[in-house]
């Protein structure tokens, strides 16, 4: 799978997902992560990409045609090698809030690009051209779209066959079956006078089973009762 992400700032995206898991499967050939810099389309001689907003108001507005001149560069690139016309996040305090449920949609597309704003926006006529999702990542606000693009990469790639090593491990974590994840333990068996668990070291391995799926079910509801319904 390719992520395309279209930014101001390209080593931000690129600097914070070439690490770990997700370093890794780049590495392996599993995902390719581009950040495409939208300045480098800029046809102005200072290479300035945002101005003024119509009508008055604080703050920039990123212009339409560089964006549109990036994000051509990647479709035409996507169509060359027989791929078909990508999906176009736009990462937006105003889309649609990320969920497990689209990281696991977005998964089996083969492209997609993120289309990170900054300053106040970005002229609406070239979201409108080109923008197929806006999407969000909770009700707060950041300073760009680089974070939420990157939350997005690192949730929809791990699900992309090969990224994780253990094929099971991506099925059991939290909101699988919308419960949270069971608590762990490691060595050693006492820390600071606090026991690990009885049953974990049972061995009897449908008592450890029955223990977690309880435990899940109890932190669900006492940390995430919105989505035991
Ligand atoms: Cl996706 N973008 C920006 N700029 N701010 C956000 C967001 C996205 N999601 C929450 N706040």
């Amino acid at each position: 799978m390719r992520f395309h992400v279209l930014t101001l700032f390209p080593e931000m995206v690129m600097d914070g997902l070439d690490t770990s898991i997700i370093g890794r499967a780049i590495k392996n050939e599993k995902i390719e992560i581009e950040a495409v810099n939208i300045r480098d389309y800029s046809k102005d001689k200072h290479k300035k990409v945002d101005d003024y907003p119509y009508g008055g108001g604080a703050g920039m507005v990123m212009q339409a045609e560089p964006v549109y001149l990036a994000y051509k560069a990647v479709e035409e690139k996507i169509l060359e090698r027989g791929g078909s016309k990508p999906r176009v996040l736009y990462m937006t305090p105003q889309g649609k809030v990320f969920h497990q449920r689209m990281a696991e949609e977005f998964a089996k597309e083969e492209d997609i690009i993120f289309l990170c704003g900054h300053y106040e926006g970005i002229d609406e006529r070239v979201l409108e051209m080109i923008v197929t999702d806006n999407v969000s990542i909770g009700d707060y606000v950041l300073t760009g779209g680089e974070l939420p693009a990157m939350v997005m990469i690192d949730s929809i790639a791990r699900l992309v066959d090969g990224v994780l090593n253990n094929d099971d491990s991506a099925k059991y974590e939290s909101f699988a079956n919308n419960l949270l994840e069971y608590p762990q333990y490691t060595r050693p068996e006492e820390f600071m006078g606090m026991k690990v668990p009885a049953v974990l070291l049972s061995g009897d391995h449908k008592k450890v089973e029955q223990w977690r799926e309880e435990e899940s079910i109890k932190r669900t509801k006492e940390r995430r009762p919105d989505l035991m319904e």
